[in-house]
């Protein structure tokens, strides 16, 4: 007999996510076999833009979410230059990818340590770690309960190296179109250079060490948890002046081969409706076309996040994806393949960082005021720490007249789409063995892999500025 279990909210991520799941007995084994993902968080960040100047994006788009802010403004800015196929100059070039790289760093080590490792540590008994589910964790990691206490400094520091250029964080001011607004100099250098030497430590002496661990001692978890086994990244940090080169380059596979295609058009991705509460007359548009029209409560539908697909089939963003499709890491696709690729992706990060100091030019200018834009289209794509995420831009004389917004936790916990296939999160899921349905720890595990964040991936646009009214009952 089937045992429904319904996690709402799911703790230890960012935003608001309910998870169900049954789970079943197959071959003498309990384990999930259906799922179902929900951002249950509903808001309004792409109407907020509508009819304002395209200088506001960068500043009004970072504070969809605290945690990958930077991103958001990065992914603005290269949709505003993207209008008029318009590049920064090599300063600013490079103190974007120093304070995206910073925000990369503090987000990486905020998973790990304060939202993922108590999947597989007991916390201490005390508040706020108690009380907790009675599950019986493993031994031998008790090096990650102990360094929860230099994780949180180094964390610290890492926002505290972000802010160096970036001015404040989390939400830089420095993000805009032409360029950058901090300058360079010899102490502010000198400065992120101290930062960034006790992070590296940090992340090669304690981060990497302690993921490892804990893929010795749960080292099932590397054959659970595939999902859908499809990556895409869109590829970040512009290694050079004319954005022909990206430390993380873009591209996708299929079924995990380790061979994939590094060329793929916007075009070709739509968002499917059926089971997410928008009407189902604007199913499959693609995001430069995407329209949002909510309607709730709607038949069998049961999440506000739209199904993001490309060539109509889903895939999974994010570190495991960039360092993939990037020949970095090919071990496989597994929960504890995703918690190892996003600390090597750290390192990765980390040193490339080294290399844009040293590249910096003091003085030298950040910021280009020829740069303008009245009227046209244009797309930015970069990396989340999450994943792939793409901001699209339309302006009409000097307006923001559209706006859209596809985070990677949309890609990741998607909803079923039209064709009936789940997200996959949820097909991450099914199959997972389940010890206890009441304390299901193990679907916690894979949920948390993914680091998901709901309040980057719940964003709804009223093309005709209408005030939108959304009953929580029926109507
Ligand atoms: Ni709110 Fe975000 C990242 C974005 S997640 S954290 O990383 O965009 O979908």
């Amino acid at each position: 007999m089937k045992t429904i279990t319904v996690m709402d909210p799911v703790t230890r991520i960012e935003g608001h996510m309910k998870v169900e799941i049954a789970v079943d007995t197959i071959g003498g084994q309990q384990q999930i076999v259906d799922a179902r993902c929900t951002g249950t968080l509903f808001r309004g960040f792409e109407t907020l833009l509508n009819g304002r100047s395209p200088l506001d994006a960068p500043i009004i788009t970072q504070r969809i979410c605290g945690v990958c802010p930077t991103s958001h403004g990065q992914a603005a800015v290269l949709a505003l230059e993207n209008v008029s196929y318009w590049l920064p100059p090599t300063n600013a070039r490079l103190l974007r990818n120093l304070t995206l790289g910073a925000n990369f760093l503090q987000s990486h080590i905020l998973h790990f340590y304060l939202l993922a490792a108590l999947d597989y540590v007991a916390g201490p008994a005390a508040s706020p770690w108690a009380p907790a589910w009675q599950v019986d964790m493993r031994s031998g990691l008790d090096s990650v309960a102990a360094n929860l206490p230099a994780a949180i400094t180094a964390r610290r520091q890492a926002h505290e190296m972000g802010a160096v250029f970036g001015g404040r964080m989390p939400s830089s001011s420095t993000f805009i179109p032409g360029g950058f607004t901090a300058i360079p100099t010899t102490e502010n250098i000198d400065s992120y250079r101290q930062y960034l030497a006790a992070l590296t430590q940090f992340i090669e002496t304690i981060y990497l060490p302690d993921v490892q661990q804990v893929g010795n001692i749960y080292s099932d978890y590397f054959e659970i948890g595939a999902g859908c086994n499809n990556l895409m990244a869109y590829g970040a940090f512009e290694m050079d002046d004319t954005n022909t080169s990206r430390l993380f380059t873009g591209g996708y596979t299929e079924n995990g081969d380790p061979n994939g295609q590094t060329e793929f058009s916007t075009k070709d991705i739509s968002e499917s409706v059926k089971y997410s509460w928008y009407a189902d007359e604007t199913s499959n548009l693609t995001p430069a076309s995407g329209e949002t029209r909510p309607e709730y409560p709607k038949g069998n539908a049961y999440s506000w996040l739209k199904a993001p697909r490309l060539h109509g089939k889903p895939f999974e963003v994010g570190p495991l994806a960039r360092m993939w499709i990037n020949g970095d890491y090919l071990r496989g696709i597994s929960v504890m393949d995703r918690h190892v690729a996003r600390a090597l992706e750290a390192a990765k990060i980390a040193a490339a960082m080294s290399g844009w100091l040293d590249e910096l030019t003091p003085g030298q200018k950040v910021y280009d005021d020829s740069f303008d834009q009245y009227s046209g289209f244009g797309v930015g794509l970069t990396e989340a720490p999450r994943g792939a995420l793409g901001h699209w831009v339309e302006i009409t004389k000097g307006k923001i007249s559209h706006y859209q917004v596809i985070t990677p936790t949309c890609w990741n916990t998607s909803p079923r789409d039209d064709q009936d296939v789940p997200g996959p999160m949820e097909q991450a899921l099914i199959g997972t063995p389940i010890e206890n349905p009441d304390q299901p720890v193990e679907a916690l595990r894979v949920i948390h892999a993914y680091d998901p964040c709901l309040s980057c991936a719940v964003h709804i646009m009223r093309p005709d500025k209408k005030p939108m009214i959304v009953h929580s009952g029926g109507r």
